[in-house]
């Protein structure tokens, strides 16, 4: 009854925004993505039948209720599927800042399906693993695999087929993506909320919705020729597309600090000198720049120049999530 898992984050190239179900964490697009190799979450999940409540450690911490509310809930798809009711104690350890776009759910709840499916003698595969960790987090889905990563968004109504499925595994090609960290604190609008409004109060959301599945068939595609190129262009433009989305909202939901448009100021002055760098930004304030290993000392070192850029933290290409030990101590 007892198990640890580790699960990596990813960065969305083409961004997951807006939910065709909120329920079920339908997305109402899909999407594609990058696992990175230096941000994880490490998660251990004990069922014991002496416990009364499920209890969250995280980051060392004993969690708040809201946090373990929303943990509970999910442990009980895990409980129903295993046809057991006993509570667990949890503790999961990220090694980067939580909450602050950084993709922390991804890779807690890939690591919590993984872990917590295990503990209850659940043999899933991969894809049932997927189906299971959306409905923890739309992006932990994708964190299931390494490499390059789709998400689809399927059609039916009880979410069978929106999953994850691999691209391209972790070596097929060697990117780099560049974190600058402009701010560790909480983001005041998550994502699910963000999403929320965007939906009911931009007048952009029908298109972005519409649009959607070029920008995954051009990915796809870019890829498949290991196009970097077209790879960093569709990648902004995604990402910019997000952002109207969301700056387009009522009220507009602004993630950007001023070191955020510093970088991508920086990232695309690199880019007129010849340069292949792309940024990517998500519902935080960190700039992400995406460009292949040769270019990687010269970009980090632009980004730490940048005004307000606290770190920038190098990730490679990342695994698959992972069981680490059946009898993990908690
Ligand atoms: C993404 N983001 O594709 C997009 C781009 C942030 C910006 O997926 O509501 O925490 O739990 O399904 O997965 C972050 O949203 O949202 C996210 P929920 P999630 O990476």
């Amino acid at each position: 009854m007892k198990a640890t898992a580790k699960a990596h984050s990813n960065i969305a190239l083409i961004k997951y925004w807006g939910k065709r179900d909120e329920r079920l964490n339908l997305p109402a697009v899909g999407s594609i993505s990058l696992t990175l190799d230096a941000l994880h979450t490490v998660t251990s999940v004990h069922f014991d039948s002496a416990l009364n409540d499920d209890e969250l450690i995280l980051n060392d911490e004993k969690a708040g209720d809201k946090e373990t509310a929303r943990i509970s809930a999910f442990l009980d798809l895990i409980r129903q599927m295993a046809g057991m009711t006993h509570k667990a104690r949890i503790n999961s350890q990220n090694n980067f800042p939580t909450a602050a776009g950084l993709a922390s759910s991804a890779s807690a709840f890939a690591a919590l399906a993984l872990a917590a499916a295990k503990a209850a003698g659940l043999s899933l595969s991969r894809k049932e693993l997927s189906v299971l960790a959306r409905q923890g987090s739309g992006s932990a889905a994708r964190s299931v695999y390494g490499g390059l990563v789709e998400m689809k968004r399927g059609s039916a109504a009880d979410g069978r087929d929106a999953y994850a499925v691999r691209l391209a595994e972790p070596d097929y090609w060697d990117l780099r993506l560049l974190i600058a960290v402009t701010s560790e604190a909480k983001k005041p609008v998550g994502s699910t909320a963000g999403m929320r409004l965007s939906e009911r109060t931009s007048p952009y959301y029908h298109a972005w919705v519409d649009n959607s599945e070029n920008d995954l068939q051009d990915m796809r595609q870019a890829v498949q020729q290991k196009d970097f190129e077209k790879v960093g262009e569709l990648c902004e433009f995604s990402a910019l597309k997000m952002h109207a989305l969301a700056l387009s909202s009522n009220p507009g939901l602004i993630y950007w600090n001023g070191a955020t448009v510093e970088g991508m100021h920086v990232v695309r002055s690199l880019r007129r000198t010849g340069l292949p760098v792309w940024f990517t930004i998500d519902a935080g304030p960190q700039l992400k720049a995406l460009c292949l290993p040769e270019a990687a000392a010269k970009v980090t070192e632009a980004l730490q120049n940048v005004p307000g850029v606290r770190q920038v933290i190098e990730c490679r290409t990342g695994p698959d999530a992972l069981v680490l030990n059946e009898e993990a101590p908690l």
